[in-house]
């Protein structure tokens, strides 16, 4: 059996990350930070670490400042240790002068880094999921398989298989027939392939497990833009190629919506996905911040991390992120609260003089319900943001509307008496 130590994970780091914006506005998709205290790429980083693959490179392209320094500041492996975790940033070379134009041409591209780690296996994954996932037995099927290329793959329900790629495989476990986001009525039902009418397709998980040089092959002698749309079926034609069945939980977190609803799932009793975990933990970070203070609060259901202030506030089923500060009379509903990265003031109950600006964290007796508060906010008193219906999408500037939620941008300031 080969070693892991021969795998080197690749991590898609997003493109524009439109998707999720505003929360990309200032930072790239994989420093977007989730469940109050860690960043979108801690869950694939933790995975490799936990999965003993040491060797993990962040493919990124658009404000990888915050990422940087996230990274920097947080994997660095001892010093009598090989491991590495390195940002690969799209850049002009000779051979290549533009940015990547999807996943597999930003693979294409870092192909010279690639192989100048003599890695023989390269584990591709998406930077925007939520799940835990030993990769070593992936590995470890793809090696008993002696496949050339392994594809994750979760049954998947009717409503949706237009979201995912959807593939049918033989008994061997080889992958037959792939579509990228099939959404023709006729073209569904032929790759219905389970009996459970709950969940009738198989669905990529878009995590590839390759040989190098396949990869290298298939990349340099086509211009296949991304793995989805191009590579994997191409591939299946002329490969091995083998769907390896992932039963765990697993969800794609890359637009408001899923990422709203996946967070706030975990302040959830008994959460789908638990980040307790004493043998697999989920890495961030480390800080030194003093443990949360809720002076005289209503506390339902919420995920609360360290370093925060609140006082006489009601909060119900919502994540509050590091270093909020929360003022009295306030109601706070089924909303993400991102912290902030420094106190600008000390923890007071305080509102704001005239002509001031609102101190960051939310002001007094404001309510807040269905919304998304990006770090550094600073919520003026009296302020009221309810959700707005299913499928509402504005940019009003000062706040967007996504799919109904309410995300309030890094750094913004919302004036005392808004109503949103
Ligand atoms: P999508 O998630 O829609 O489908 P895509 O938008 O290509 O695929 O993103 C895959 C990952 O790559 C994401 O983490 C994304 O941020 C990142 N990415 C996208 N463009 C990039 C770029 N230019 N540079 C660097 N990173 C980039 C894929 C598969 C489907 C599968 C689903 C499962 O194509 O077959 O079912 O994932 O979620
Ligand atoms: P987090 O605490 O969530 O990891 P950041 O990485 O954005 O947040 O910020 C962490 C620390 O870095 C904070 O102390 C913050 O003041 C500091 N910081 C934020 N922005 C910058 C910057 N542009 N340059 C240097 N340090 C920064």
């Amino acid at each position: 059996m080969p070693s892991l130590d021969q795998v080197l994970a690749v991590i898609l780091g997003g493109g524009r990350g439109s998707r999720l914006y505003p929360l990309t506005k200032l930072r790239s998709k994989p420093a977007v930070p989730m469940a109050g205290k860690y960043r979108l790429i801690d869950i694939p980083i933790s995975n490799c670490i936990n999965s003993r693959i040491y060797r993990i490179a962040v493919l990124t392209q658009f404000n990888s400042h915050s990422l940087h320094r996230h990274i920097t500041q947080t994997y660095h492996f001892d010093v009598f240790h090989t491991g590495w975790v390195q940002i690969w940033a799209a850049e002009q070379t000779m051979e290549h002068t533009d940015w990547y134009q999807g996943t597999a041409d930003a693979v294409r591209k870092q192909l010279l880094q690639i192989r100048a780690t003599r890695a023989e296996y390269v584990l591709i994954l998406a930077g925007d999921h939520l799940y835990r996932m030993d990769y070593d037995k992936m590995a470890a099927f793809h090696w008993e398989h002696n496949a050339d290329i392994t594809v994750a793959v979760q049954p998947v329900r009717s409503e949706d298989a237009p979201r995912f790629g959807i593939l049918k495989r033989g008994a061997d476990g080889r992958i037959t027939d792939f579509a990228e986001k099939p959404k023709d009525p006729q073209r569904l039902a032929e790759l219905v392939s389970r009996d459970d009418p709950a969940r009738p397709y198989l669905g990529s998980m878009g995590i590839y497990f390759f040989k190098t040089n396949i990869l290298a092959g298939l990349l340099e002698n086509n211009d296949f833009d991304d793995f989805g749309g191009e590579v994997i079926p191409y591939a299946l034609k002329h490969y091995q190629v083998y769907g390896y069945d992932f039963s765990g939980y697993w969800e794609d977190i890359g637009t408001i919506r899923s990422f709203y609803e996946t967070n706030l799932a975990l302040a959830n009793p008994n959460p789908a996905f638990k980040l307790y975990d004493p043998d697999r933990p989920i890495y961030s970070r480390p800080r030194f911040l003093p443990g949360t203070i809720a002076e005289n609060c209503i506390l339902e259901n919420v995920l609360l991390a360290e370093g925060c202030c609140i006082k006489n506030a009601e909060i119900r089923h919502s994540v509050i992120g590091l270093r909020s500060q929360i003022r009295s009379g306030t109601v706070i509903r089924d909303s993400i609260l991102m912290g902030a990265d420094y106190y600008d003031r000390a923890c007071s109950d305080e509102c704001e003089s005239e002509g001031e600006t609102p101190a960051i964290g939310i002001g007094r007796n404001c309510h807040i319900e269905g919304a998304i508060i990006d770090k550094n906010a600073r919520i003026g008193s009296n302020v009221v943001i309810k959700p707005f219906p299913r499928r509402t999408d504005r940019d009003m500037g000062l706040y967007v509307i996504n799919d109904g939620i309410v995300v309030i941008p890094k750094d913004a300031v919302i004036p005392s008496g808004t109503v949103i």
